[in-house]
């Protein structure tokens, strides 16, 4: 027997990392790659596996200190000619530290706001808001070892329900076998679909059956800087993620002739110079959605469990981009303003969006959602619904064009829409009859009327 000391591999740039789980105790018997402790640094969590196999004679390391490479770990008796690393067989000691590989897995970022572990119905509901609303409180990457979620994933455990009660309200094994004995017993119930989808903006994909997401050292291929994502980003990432996975979602895209509707915007802004209200494109888009809305109710609806809830008030949400990301301002009971007052409404919501002054009020209860891209420019894109919506209309820059009238080519300015639908509630024959009908209105503003 010999006694060999296990030291700290090559972390790469981590330093000073804290030790936030000891995987393994004296007298236990390890394996090659087996991962001893787990270590945190404020950017992700990683194990560090042992270089040999045998019996761990002494623990060097306790929970919460800080290591670095190179810091004995423990000492291990190994067998006859142990003191050669296991494998490769012929590989020097030191490349055997070197060489294991260190499973690395992203952690939430500190705030409190967003590492929030999602563990109780009220933050599934959470779950279930808007895409883009920073007020919610969203569940951030539930806090667990590589291992851990290897457990978890093992036994189709959603790691986001689950209560961590390691250091800093980390996920242990026990926290995973305590929840898998619960649901057993009928104590808990588990939120099948909220585990499918990774909520908080999983590493792993766990749940899916995915593969981990790639980690890059990028400075191997030149300079790079880091920049936190802002709170916003973060927040309406993880929704957006949800979003575009749990929503069979289908994009129309269709073209509307404002040729008439333009002129008369660009007439109403010159006869209302003085009031100092300037109406947009948008603002008519939001009225003739209303009247699409009031067409075909399924695009003003929710889904709830099997049942679709089909919403008697028209407030439409607008995407508007601010410095620190998107936001999704509300106007309300659109259906009962004018076109003046949305324009006043929609300039003074965008300006508090600017200005990071939105309150959850003005952030929340959209039955539908419009993306204007419009003032910027494209042709067409794919917006993604904004739960629990079950479509949006996307609005890019409109152009004009040759289009045939029957005897010839006219110049007719065409604004391309694009329409998501989620397809568990409308039919792609519904979204063509809704963008054509959207069509006819912007065409002629006058079938509002009718
Ligand atoms: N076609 C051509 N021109 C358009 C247009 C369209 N569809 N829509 C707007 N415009 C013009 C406007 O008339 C205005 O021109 P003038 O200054 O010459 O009058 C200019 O573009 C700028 O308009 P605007 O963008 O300031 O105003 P808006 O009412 O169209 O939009 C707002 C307001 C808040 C929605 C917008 O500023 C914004 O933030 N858009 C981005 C939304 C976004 O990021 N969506 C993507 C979501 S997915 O990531």
């Amino acid at each position: 027997m010999a006694v060999i000391d296990i030291k700290v591999p090559d972390i790469g740039d981590f330093k000073d990392v804290t030790v936030i789980e000891v995987l393994v105790k004296p007298g236990d018997s390890v394996k090659v790659e087996q991962s001893l402790i787990t270590v945190e640094s404020d950017k992700a969590s990683m194990e560090i596996p042992s270089s040999h196999a045998g019996v761990v004679k002494d623990l060097k390391v306790k929970l919460g200190d800080k290591i670095n490479i190179g810091d004995l770990l423990a000492q291990l008796e190994v067998g006859e000619g142990g003191a050669a690393p296991a494998a490769p067989a012929a590989a020097p000691v030191a490349a055997a530290v070197a060489a294991p590989t260190v499973a690395v897995a992203a952690v939430a970022a500190a705030a409190p706001a967003v590492a929030a572990i999602v563990a109780t119905p009220a933050a599934v509901a959470a779950a279930a808001e808007p895409a883009h609303n920073p007020a919610t409180l969203v569940s951030g990457l539930p806090h667990a070892s590589p291992s851990v979620r290897k457990f978890a994933r093992e036994l189709g455990v959603p790691l986001g329900e689950v209560k961590g009660t390691g250091l800093k309200g980390r996920i242990t094994d026990k926290d995973i076998e305590l929840f898998t004995q619960a649901v057993m017993s009928g104590a808990v119930k588990t939120q099948a679909i909220s585990a499918q989808a990774p909520v908080g903006g999983g590493d792993s994909g766990a749940g899916l059956g995915l593969i981990p997401w790639p980690k890059v050292d990028f400075t191997k291929f030149g300079p790079v800087e880091r920049k936190d994502l802002s709170r916003i980003k973060k927040i309406s990432g993880a929704n957006l993620l949800r979003n575009a996975i749990m929503i069979p979602a289908v994009t129309n895209h269709d073209d509307a002739d404002i040729t008439d509707l333009e002129a008369f915007r660009v007439a109403t802004n010159k006869e209302n110079e003085k009031s100092g209200i300037k109406v947009t494109m948008l603002a008519f888009l939001i009225k003739a959605c209303v009247a699409a809305l009031k067409k075909f109710p399924e695009f003003n609806a929710s889904l709830d469990g099997d049942q679709l809830v089909l919403k008697q008030y028209y407030h439409i949400g607008f995407a508007a981009d601010t410095p620190n990301g998107l936001m999704v301002p509300v106007i309300k009971d659109a259906d009962k303003k004018g076109i003046f007052q949305i324009s006043q409404e929609m300039g003074d919501l965008a300006k508090k969006a600017r200005d990071g002054k939105l309150s959850p009020a003005e952030m929340t209860g959209a039955g539908f959602t419009i993306s204007s891209l419009g003032g910027i420019g494209g042709r067409y894109f794919t917006p993604i619904i904004n739960a629990p919506e079950v479509a949006i209309l996307g609005v890019c820059k409109s152009q004009m064009e040759p289009v045939w009238d029957g005897k010839a080519f006219a110049p007719r300015l065409m604004l391309p829409l694009s329409l998501t639908w989620d397809h568990r509630v409308i039919d792609g024959a519904s979204a063509a009859r809704f963008n054509v009908y959207l069509g006819q209105i912007l065409g002629d503003f006058r079938r509002v009327l009718l």
